[in-house]
């Protein structure tokens, strides 16, 4: 069964959780706090950080474009792999990952966000939380959006969404959901679980299709443990490496990968596969054995 490594207030998690309702697969829950050390991750993922991560037996897959791409291989529904919607859609679905997500981020008022963090969390956890992401945000590669411009450009965002709809289909997608749907929820679903108003009321067709996805849930979950994880890693070999990456650039070469915008700590290990989409990075461990590390070229840089 696929495990999620993931925390309840984590956006990206989101966007995983809801395709799990989407496509009714079943899946196994296994949390993480919301910032490091995570003791049932690292074991895993080696030094890649950022959540979610998804795990099937001693393969595991890391940051959410790659992790639906295996949901659509798995499934059958290639609506949930990027690849599979025009340039248009791709270009939105990549700038709701990155910029309006940023804005959906920076338009919450801080005392809204302490305040919810120190009602979820303990003080302790609240305050690593709080430290773990100033650091982050003084690391980061990508540019920030300001508070005074994040809230007229998630306006812009929301209109354009509700163009889209005014099509007359229920999704952005078209008459099924796509990966798109996904990627525009997620950064609207955090605004709403710190307590900021949703969607303006006049844009009814974008409310519409928020409550559309919303009413997809999360599918069929059952809680798993540290144990749960790292049996299934232990008790398994990694899957084939696909034959056109077994002999991909790169391949044999002690290689770091990580991402290239924020949360900058990657994964070490031998590159075993390689091809236009992913890295398969292996690393053997003493905890686990053998595991295979995957990642998506887009986003990620070898090191
Ligand atoms: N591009 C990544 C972004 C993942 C991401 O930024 N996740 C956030 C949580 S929602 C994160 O990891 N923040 C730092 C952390 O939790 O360590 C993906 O699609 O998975």
């Amino acid at each position: 069964m696929i495990i999620l490594h993931h925390y309840p207030m984590s956006p990206f998690s989101e966007k995983i959780r809801l395709m799990f309702g989407y496509c009714g697969l079943p899946w196994q829950s296994v949390i993480s706090p919301e910032s490091p050390p995570r003791p049932i991750v690292e074991p895993l993922a080696g030094g890649y950080r950022r959540i979610p991560v998804a795990q099937v037996g001693a393969d595991v897959f890391c940051d959410t474009r790659l992790i639906s791409l295996e949901l659509a291989q798995m499934t059958g529904r290639a609506e949930l792999d990027r690849h599979s919607a025009d340039v248009l859609s791709q270009q939105l679905a990549a700038r709701c990952e990155s910029e309006i997500f940023m804005a959906a981020l920076s338009s919450i008022p801080p005392r809204r966000m302490l305040g919810q963090l120190f009602r979820e969390l303990s003080f302790t956890q609240a305050l690593r939380f709080l430290a773990d992401r100033v650091s982050i945000a003084r690391h980061m590669q990508s540019r920030p959006v300001s508070s005074k411009k994040a809230g007229p450009l998630l306006q812009d965002h929301l209109h354009k969404l509700e163009g889209i709809l005014s099509s007359g289909e229920p999704y952005l997608a078209g008459a099924k959901p796509g990966y798109l749907d996904f990627a525009a929820y997620h950064p609207l679903w955090f605004r709403q679980r710190m307590g900021e108003p949703l969607i303006p009321a006049d844009l009814s067709l974008t409310n519409a299709w928020y409550q559309r996805l919303t009413a997809f849930g999360h599918g069929q979950v059952q809680n798993g443990t540290k144990g749960d994880a790292h049996a299934a890693a232990r008790e398994s070999e990694p899957r084939p490496v696909p034959a056109g990456a077994a002999d991909g650039d790169g391949v044999g070469r002690h290689v770091l990968v990580k991402p290239e915008d924020y949360a900058l700590d990657g994964t070490a290990g031998t590159l075993v596969g390689a091809d236009d989409e992913r890295w398969i990075v292996a690393r053997e461990t003493s905890e686990l054995g053998l595991v295979h590390v995957h990642f998506p070229r887009q986003g990620f840089c070898l090191g």
